[in-house]
């Protein structure tokens, strides 16, 4: 049987890897569409033993030639656009290339998809910065967006062009809206990396303490693992719709990082208040973790908890990973794995 083809952008970030390793099992040609990088950016593909079963094409979001490109050499069946620049706080310091990439990008694929392929399934990766901060106790597919980065911005953007080509020209066009998902192959700089990766280094006595920034930012964080058969399964429906792919929990940075410490067994517990909260070892009383202002964000997402009621109701989805297994996962990875990887 002739297999489906798959296009996957932004393949060689954290989502985009766990897709392509679906998509592969499922028998699909995957084209892993990624910009050129004079960094190793294939090391997840490497660890997941996927980077000889893809087709590697040329791709930057910014670049309209390079997306006609593969439009003109592949009879697609899906599309999944993952490639962004995703980090809130880097967008607050590119925020003009973070709307070019994160925003305009995804006008550009969807422009093509209408003009050259318009059977084309489309997902787009949509993002739960976009509520902001929500007064609700949770956020659904019909709550209000309140954008409080350049980030959250283009990707409502994003958002809002893929609903308008599905409504104006009858496109198979979604988006999830998904909420922040972690796992061992997260970019360093996010959070939940951040603290498994540094407070590792603090239990092999490479590195004296971690530094973070507002511990009292609530997440609702999944396994990206689960989270990528949600965008499969969104493409699979008959009809084209939006969903958001959440736990229903929600946690502090600080409570993450007791997981950590506590999952390594620091024995260790919090002082002061404020700037001058610190994690300290009950015996050396040296801090583990310390606070540093530069880490702070000049608007700040206080609280995020996403109700995933329809996507359990129509495609059948639910999260199967707690946050507790989620650590385990995380810091057990790098503690065997710490120096494999060059992200
Ligand atoms: P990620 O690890 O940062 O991966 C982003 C990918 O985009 C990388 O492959 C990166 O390539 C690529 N990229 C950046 N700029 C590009 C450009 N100009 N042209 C082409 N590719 C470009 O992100 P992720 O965590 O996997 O997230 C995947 C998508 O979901 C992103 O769109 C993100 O904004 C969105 N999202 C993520 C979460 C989450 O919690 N993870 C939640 C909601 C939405 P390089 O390797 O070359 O940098
Ligand atoms: O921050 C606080 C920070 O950078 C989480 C992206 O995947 O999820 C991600 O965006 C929280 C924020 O993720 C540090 O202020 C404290 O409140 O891990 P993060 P994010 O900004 O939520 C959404 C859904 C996406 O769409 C994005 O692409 O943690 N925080 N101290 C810190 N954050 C970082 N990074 N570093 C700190 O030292």
């Amino acid at each position: 049987m002739k297999k489906k083809i798959a296009i996957v952008t932004g393949s060689s970030g954290q989502d985009g890897s766990y897709l392509c390793e679906l998509l592969i099992k499922k028998s699909y040609k995957v084209i892993a569409a990624d910009r050129r990088s004079s960094r190793d950016n294939k090391w997840r593909h490497k660890f997941l033993k996927i980077d000889d079963k893809l087709i590697y094409e040329d791709f930057d979001l910014g670049d309209l030639n390079s997306i006609v490109a593969l439009f003109r050499k592949y009879k697609i069946d899906e599309f999944y656009n993952l490639a962004a620049q995703s980090f809130v706080a880097a967008s607050f310091k590119t925020p003009l290339s973070t709307s070019e990439i994160t925003g305009i990008g995804v006008l550009r694929i969807i422009d093509c998809i209408k003009n050259y392929q318009p059977k084309v399934k489309f997902y787009q990766a949509s993002s739960s910065e976009m509520y902001g901060n929500s007064k609700l106790k949770f956020q659904d597919e019909y709550t209000k967006f309140n954008p409080r980065s350049p980030y959250a911005v283009a990707k409502l953007f994003g958002h809002h062009i893929t609903k308008n080509y599905r409504e104006a020209y009858n496109l198979f066009l979604c988006s999830g809206i998904l909420f922040n998902h972690e796992s061992p192959l997260r970019g360093d700089e996010f959070v939940t990396k951040k603290i498994v990766k540094h407070l590792v280094e603090v239990k092999k006595k490479e590195r004296s303490h971690l530094e973070l920034g507002n511990l009292y930012a609530k997440r609702d964080w999944g396994y990206a693992k689960d989270y990528v058969q949600a965008m499969w399964l969104m493409l699979q429906k008959k009809i084209p719709e939006d969903y958001v792919i959440a736990t229903n929990k929600s946690h502090s940075v600080k409570f993450f990082s007791d997981l950590v410490l506590k999952a390594l067994k620091f024995n260790y517990k919090w002082v002061g208040k404020g700037i001058n909260e610190k994690a300290i070892d009950k015996l050396t009383r040296k801090p583990l973790i310390k606070i540093n202002k530069k880490f702070y964000r000049p608007a700040e997402v206080n609280f995020l908890k996403g109700s995933y009621k329809k996507a359990k109701n129509q495609l059948k989805w639910r999260p199967k990973t707690s946050i507790k297994e989620l650590v385990k996962i995380m810091v057990d990875f790098e503690l065997k794995n710490s120096s494999y990887k060059n992200s």
